[in-house]
Parts: C-alpha cells; sequence; structure tokens
C-alpha cells in the first residue's frame, strides 16, 4: 500500500487539491505541515485525527512540521463556527500555546515545531497591504464557506482576514522551509487552497504545493465523536484523567471501535483484521476495544500511565480495591459521590450521603441483601459504623454498591 491507500484504507482521507501528490508521496520525501491554534491549552481527540496522520506520513519518510498558531489564535479562525468568536488576550495564548507546543512534542517526537507568532508580529500594515493584500480578489475571499455562511449572521473584518494570514503561513514555510504540502481537516480546505493560490502568485507559476485534508468524524448514532456526557475528551491528564480517557476508548461499540483503530492506531492491517476476527468469534472480550484503548492511551499517556490505569481497571473488576495506590484511587474514583466524615459515621448513613440509598429503610435493605461491600469487602450488619481506622492510605473508604455503584467516604 502506498500512503495514499493506506490513508483510504484507514478512513482519513477526504480530499486531495491535486491527484499529482499520490505520486509525488511515492517518489519523493517532502516537508508537509499541520496548524493548530491555541483556543485552550490543551488538544482534544478530535485534533488527534490530523496528527495521527502526520505520524503515518513521518512514518513513510516525509519531514513534519507542527504548527502552533500563536498569531492566528489573535485572530480566529471563521472556519466551521457559525458565530464570531470572542477574541483571545495575549496572555492566555501564550498560555495555551505552550500548552499545545509540549503536548505535539509527545505526539510527534522530533517534528518540528514553529509558532506562527514570529513571522506574522513582523508585518506592518502598509506592507501587508501591498505585498500580501493586493493577492487576494475579494470575490474569491467571499466564495469560501467559512465566509459565505457567515454573510447573513454577521462576520468581522478581523475573522474574514483570516484565510489570508494562513495563506502567509504556508508560503512562509514553503519558502523557508521547502514545505510543499499542508495538511488539515477538511474545514481547513479553504484556508489550504487560499495558500496554494498565494504561493502561486509570489513564488511564480513554477512554485508546486499541495493539500491534503481529513474527514471530520461522525458517529453513525449521530452523537459526537470525542464527547461523553457532553464533555469534551481531552488529551490534559488534568481535564481528562487517563483512566477517563482509557474508558472512553473502552466504552465504544464494537462497529465504532474498528474504524477508531484503524484510524487511531499504527496496527497493520494484518493485526486489525486479526482483532477484528477475533471480536467476531468472541464479542464478549471486547478485543478490540481493549486493543483500541491501550494503543491510544500509550501513545498520549505513556506507558507507566497505561500500567496505572490497567491495575485501577483490573481492581475494580476483581474487587481488589485494597491494593490501589493512593494516586490510582483519585484517578479511578474522579468524579465518584464523595462525603468527608470527621470520626465515624453508620453504613446507613454513609448510603443516603452517597445517594447510594433514598432512605433509612431502602439503605438497611441493601445491606440485607448482600449489596454493599466497603474497600471490597461485602458487608452485612445493618448497624455498622464506618471508623477512620480501616481507611485505605488513612483517607479513604469505598462504597460499592451492586455491580457498578461507587462513593468514597473521605476521612479527615
Ligand atoms: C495556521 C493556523 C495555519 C494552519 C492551520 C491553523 C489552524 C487552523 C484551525 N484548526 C483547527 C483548530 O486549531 O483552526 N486554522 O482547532 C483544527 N485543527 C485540526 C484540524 C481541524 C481544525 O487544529 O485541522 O480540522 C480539526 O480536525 O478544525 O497556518
Amino acid at each position: 500500500m502506498n500512503i495514499i491507500e493506506e490513508l483510504t484504507y484507514r478512513e482519513l482521507l477526504y480530499a486531495l487539491t491535486d491527484d499529482a501528490l499520490e505520486q509525488k508521496l511515492e517518489n519523493e520525501k517532502v516537508t508537509f505541515y499541520l496548524g493548530a491554534d491555541p483556543s485552550a491549552d490543551s488538544l482534544h481527540i478530535g485534533h488527534l485525527v490530523p496528527y495521527m496522520v502526520a505520524r503515518r506520513l513521518a512514518a513513510h519518510g516525509h519531514k513534519p512540521i507542527l504548527l502552533i498558531g500563536g498569531g492566528t489564535g489573535l485572530i480566529g479562525d471563521p472556519s466551521g463556527k457559525r458565530e464570531e468568536r470572542q477574541l483571545l488576550d495575549m496572555e492566555t495564548v501564550q498560555k495555551n500555546c505552550r500548552g499545545l507546543e509540549n503536548q505535539v512534542n509527545k505526539i510527534i517526537p522530533g517534528a518540528t515545531v514553529v509558532n506562527n507568532y514570529d513571522w506574522l508580529k513582523e508585518y506592518s500594515m502598509i506592507d501587508f497591504l501591498r505585498t500580501i493584500g493586493k493577492h487576494f480578489g475579494l470575490n474569491a475571499m467571499l466564495a469560501k464557506d467559512s465566509v459565505k455562511s457567515r454573510l447573513e449572521t454577521g462576520i468581522s473584518f478581523t475573522e474574514f482576514t483570516y484565510q489570508i494570514i494562513q495563506s502567509l503561513d504556508f508560503m512562509h514555510l514553503y519558502q523557508d522551509h521547502n514545505c510543499t504540502v499542508q495538511i488539515g481537516g477538511q474545514d481547513q480546505w479553504g484556508n489550504i487552497t487560499a495558500g496554494l493560490e498565494l504561493i502561486r502568485k509570489t513564488v511564480g507559476p513554477e512554485a508546486k504545493a499541495y493539500g491534503l485534508v481529513i474527514p471530520l468524524l461522525t458517529k453513525h448514532d449521530g452523537t459526537k465523536f470525542g464527547k461523553t456526557a457532553g464533555d469534551t475528551v481531552w488529551l490534559d491528564p488534568k481535564r481528562t484523567s487517563p483512566y477517563e480517557f482509557y474508558q472512553y476508548w473502552i466504552n465504544l461499540d464494537d462497529h465504532e471501535a474498528m474504524i477508531r483503530l484503524k484510524q487511531f492506531t499504527g496496527l497493520s492491517k494484518e493485526a486489525i483484521e486479526s482483532i477484528e476476527k477475533h471480536m467476531e468469534e468472541s464479542p464478549h472480550l471486547r478485543h478490540a476495544q481493549k486493543a483500541l484503548a491501550q494503543e491510544v492511551t500509550t501513545l498520549v499517556h505513556g506507558d507507566s500511565a497505561l500500567k496505572q490505569v490497567e491495575n485501577i481497571t483490573n481492581a475494580l473488576f476483581h474487587n481488589d480495591i485494597k491494593n490501589l495506590t493512593e494516586d490510582e484511587i483519585d484517578m479511578g474514583f474522579k468524579g465518584v459521590n464523595s462525603y468527608a466524615v470527621d470520626d465515624t459515621l453508620t453504613l446507613v448513613d454513609a448510603l443516603i450521603e452517597l445517594n447510594l440509598a433514598s432512605s433509612k429503610r431502602e439503605a438497611r435493605t441493601f445491606i440485607k441483601n448482600n449489596a454493599i461491600a466497603l474497600n471490597g469487602e461485602k458487608i452485612r450488619d445493618e448497624d455498622y459504623v464506618i471508623n477512620s481506622s480501616e481507611a485505605l492510605h488513612n483517607k479513604y473508604t469505598i462504597v460499592k454498591r451492586g455491580k457498578k455503584l461507587y462513593g468514597v467516604i473521605k476521612h479527615k
């Protein structure tokens, strides 16, 4: 498989600006770039898709440049946005840039990372209008989806200009880094083709540059990709813990897990097909989900985080709560209802405070029916009193009701 066939197999190719790019990628090693704007201090798993394409291109010997939009982030890309964005202040943009730089360095080790603020800040207004603005026809600019779709609702001159700024980046990278290919999500088509035009007009007709765009991910059930219960799945472990991250992939259905295996892992076609066969033979083992969750968690959070996450998952599955470290408890039970106590608390009251029972009566019934465990051990005594001396790490008593519901008592 050549790289274009491979991207097609992996459902990672939406369009090329020129079919000749396929031959070029086969015959030469090119330099390509991918940009992200610092709208937040972390990427999320939607952003990860083009970075997976960058990894595949790099694996085929092409040279990646990862651009952080310290300059464009101050303007705001209208692509795919129905409304004008709120401008971010300089301090926020710079802080966000540092967050993104750290992340992209880990996703593609060894890639060149650049920040477009470094060259965009050098333009004076008159210089910009004379040397760059002259190459952009108003009609072509108005015809871009990002602008056309906003003519009714409104778009500022600032966002209208965005396509020129992104074009300048491509021109700059073409001239200074011999970068001939830009990749991005399909929403970036207009900005990328604007750049091709600018390169042609400034460098000359012999200039040859290309664009490759990647499909925006959709889910077959109509819900949004990359969200759980409305919350974005971030790469930053402080926003989405490695355990929550792992759980996102583990919980996908079989059909989606197979597609994401192709898109988000480096596993070969043979390995993916063997996983698929395995999955069809014994679907209950969730082979595809496990392979996927392992691969993507390792890519984003590293080997030791994966170990920790698997440890938590196993402990919860086997009721082996007592062997969890303090960090593992923090991560595994983040977001679970908790209740802080000074000294002692009856188990009945604990179940109510943790929302695991709606009345004392119900709480007693659960205990009687053998449905309640503390730190992995069943409790049958309806008058049981939780005591800090039994707390794990002197801090936590983990309360479990039935197979899946948890609460955490935090001892002060
Ligand atoms: C300067 C800035 C450039 C080239 C690109 C850019 C960023 C681009 C953009 N991208 C999105 C973002 O930053 O806004 N104008 O959130 C986002 N991108 C990844 C994919 C995308 C795209 O980071 O390209 O399509 C999402 O999958 O929306 O010189």
